[in-house]
């Protein structure tokens, strides 16, 4: 057994992680109970890992090592050999492209270390194709139709000149953000914790646009619209439409903005102008907006149906169908949180005694309490010094310093709590089909020696 496990377990784990679980821990003992991580199985896995585990006794059966999960996240066989880097003008080359048609890519970990995303490192999420940047922002119209007293067309420009001006730095995340933790795997964009960014917004308040259109009280749900083209290049098909709870539309933090980190809004993020809905999926947060709708009902559009955007009301067994009578549509982000430095795979100099930990957490329309870090697959955990946000929806910075008692592998765990008492699981919980609201703790690889 010892030369079979030290040929493949890397494979196997990549293929079969169950299977490699098993020769590495060994299931003799029955499927629900393990063996230790020793003899074999330990030498083994010390291989993979590239070094001694201090914390062996505590490793978890069951476990994908971080050194090897975060680079290749559970997606069906053949599994990729490694990232794609993205190459698009004005972007960081480390972005991760998760999709090539339509264009998605996220940011690794370690890139979300500013406080303030940079453009560059911000998360691209394209439903369809990508449209021609708009000579003349300031001409772009926008209509408010529906359920309003006095329907709305007003340019760009006009949106400066007539209405107030702020700006806020928030959280921008996809609604699939985690789902490659899912398992078995949930289908759509195999999003690991890059699908989320955040930067500084300049725009107006959705609410004092919705105020001057003056919505009905039969008005109690949006419909947002955009210029883009489905992928088939047929313009009768929506490439997406989603809309929101009037409470939410005139919450203060949703804008219509067309600046990010004090530039005009870049084309591939929505520019001229686009929705940003903090602390709901990002898809709310329609770009290249042209019209708001005002409905009477929730919305219907693309997106806002089937299990789209939506999470499962009853638990339901991982992998089954889906009822559509088991879902609603998903509101507040769940709470998350990264490590942000070091990244993922970090080799430390031999001798080193500890390593000072940076990250990031938010946790959609609410704020994080605790945020806390374990060096021995969660035996024992430490509070990290927690920032506050700079404004609502903010995320929250934090820092750690741990020990690291000898050379070898370590896994860094950290997990947050948010302020209703929540915490990050273990694992990706809640299984839905299309995989929403997957926020278990982040965990990277770190070699001391
Ligand atoms: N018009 C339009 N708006 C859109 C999308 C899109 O495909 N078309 N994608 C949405 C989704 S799913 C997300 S997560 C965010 C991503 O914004 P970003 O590409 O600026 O990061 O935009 C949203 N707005
Ligand atoms: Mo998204």
């Amino acid at each position: 057994m010892p030369d079979k496990i030290e040929r493949s377990i890397e494979e196997l784990y990549r293929d079969s992680p169950e299977r490699a679980d098993a020769e590495v821990f060994g299931r003799e003992t029955g499927p629900s109970r393990r063996g230790f991580l020793n003899g074999a199985g330990l030498a083994a896995m010390s291989a993979v890992v590239g070094g001694a585990i201090p914390f062996a006794a505590n490793m978890p059966g069951g476990l994908i090592p971080a050194a090897m999960a975060q680079a290749t996240p559970p997606t069906p066989p053949p599994a990729k050999k490694g990232p794609t880097y993205l190459n698009y003008p004005g972007k960081n080359d480390r972005l991760v492209v998760i999709g090539e048609r339509p264009l998605v890519a996220e940011t690794p970990e370690h890139l979300l270390d500013d406080d303030t995303t940079p453009i560059e490192k911000f998360f691209i999420r394209n439903n369809g194709q990508i449209p021609e940047e708009a000579k003349e922002g300031d001409k772009w119209k926008i209509a408010v139709d529906g359920e309003v007293n006095n329907k709305l067309e007003l340019t760009l420009g006009e949106l400066k000149s007539k209405y107030k001006a702020q700006t806020r730095r928030m959280v921008l995340e996809c609604g699939g953000n985690g789902r490659a933790f899912y398992s078995p795997p949930a289908s759509g964009n195999q999003w690991t914790n890059g699908g989320a960014g955040c930067a500084e917004w300049t725009g107006v308040r959705l609410g004092d646009v919705l105020k001057a259109a003056g919505v009905k009280p039969s008005g109690i749900y949006t419909a947002h619209y955009s210029s883009d083209l489905h992928l088939s290049g047929d313009a009768s098909r929506e490439v997406l439409s989603r809309g929101m709870r009037m409470a939410k539309a005139m919450d203060p933090d949703s804008m219509i903005v067309w600046a990010m980190n004090g530039q005009p809004l870049p084309n591939i993020h929505g520019g001229p102008v686009r929705l940003l809905i903090p602390g709901w999926p990002g898809s709310l947060s329609q770009k290249w907006l042209t019209k708001i709708t005002i409905r009477d009902k929730e919305h219907d559009g693309q997106g806002m149906t089937g299990t789209s955007y939506r999470l499962a009301i009853k638990p339901m067994v991982p992998g089954d169908k889906a009822d559509p009578k088991n879902f609603r549509v998903m509101e507040s982000m769940p709470v998350r949180s990264i490590i942000t430095s070091p990244a993922n795979g970090t080799k430390l100099a031999a001798g080193s005694k500890g390593v000072k930990l940076r990250g990031a957490s938010w946790a959609g329309d609410l704020t994080v309490k605790t945020v806390d870090v374990s060096t021995d697959y969660g035996m024992t955990w430490q509070p990290a010094k927690l920032e506050k946000p700079k404004n609502k929806y903010d995320w929250q910075r934090w820092t750690a310093a741990v020990k690291l008692p000898g050379d070898g592998y370590y896994e860094i765990w950290a997990r947050a709590t948010d302020s209703k008492g929540k915490m990050q699981p273990h694992v990706a919980a809640n299984w839905n089909p299309s995989g929403y609201g997957g926020n278990p703790m982040h965990r990277i690889a770190v070699l001391v020696g």
